[in-house]
């Protein structure tokens, strides 16, 4: 049976939701985020060298990046489903979204989250006016420029098309919600950009995805 090793609020909850689409039985192992750090507990590293969420177990394999988690899955128990067919627009447009998500959405809100953090976090009186002063100046510079861009392209493609690879859903609409989510939670996604929010709600109402949701627990992400 497949093992998804599942952090709270974290990129694996669209494993699951993928797993729930294609109707695969699976078997979850949480893990909780520490509460102060946000990061990993250490027994992750004991599963992949690198400790972060997702991975999983298959077959006697372990796989960890959710792209390749997802395109696997999608590809070895999809029969054909959620994958759009070989040589096809569709299918290049479905490989362009699945590394996009975490190769160019995903930095620059890692890249907030961080900054954020920066600005209100604990530190010493004197440090702050200058922590802050970094931290807003990389972030007008920078990070939110770049989230912008990156919303208003990927507003302007569901102007051509229903779902990220075409007419249908597909497995790389799955990648794509958490960039989305994320951006929703603390990039500035809000009604200004109607088909990237219609995207949400039409995800958030498919019975895999609330499935999904009830299988991981906790899924509030961090702002
Ligand atoms: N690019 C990787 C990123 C993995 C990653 O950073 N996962 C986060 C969860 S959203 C994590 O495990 N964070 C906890 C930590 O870094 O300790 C993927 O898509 O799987």
């Amino acid at each position: 049976m497949i093992v998804v090793h599942h952090l709270n609020n974290s990129r694996s909850q669209r494993v699951l939701w993928l797993l729930e689409e294609l109707g695969v039985p699976y078997e979850v192992r949480r893990y909780q985020r520490d509460r102060k750090t946000m990061l990993a507990p250490p027994e992750l590293r004991a599963v992949h060298p690198l400790g972060k969420s997702p991975v999983i177990e298959d077959g006697g394999q372990v796989l960890a990046e959710s792209g390749a988690i997802i395109e696997y899955l999608a590809e070895r128990y999809g029969d054909g489903r959620l994958v759009p067919p070989a040589g096809t627009p569709e299918r290049l447009r479905y490989r362009y979204w699945m590394h996009f998500a975490e190769g160019t959405a995903q930095p620059p809100l890692l890249l907030k989250l961080l900054f954020d953090r920066v600005e209100t976090g604990p530190m010493p009186f004197f440090a702050r006016p200058i922590a802050r002063a970094i931290a807003r100046r990389a972030k007008a510079g920078y990070v939110q420029p770049n989230i912008d861009r990156n919303l208003d392209f990927m507003e302007s493609e569901l102007a051509q098309r229903d779902w990220f690879a075409g007419a249908g859903f597909s497995a790389a609409d799955v990648q794509m919600s958490f960039p989305l989510e994320a951006a929703r939670a603390r990039g500035g996604l809000s009604a200004s950009r109607p088909r990237l929010m219609g995207f949400l709600e039409r995800i958030h109402a498919r019975p895999a995805y609330r499935r999904a949701i009830e299988k991981g627990g906790e899924y509030a992400l961090l702002r």
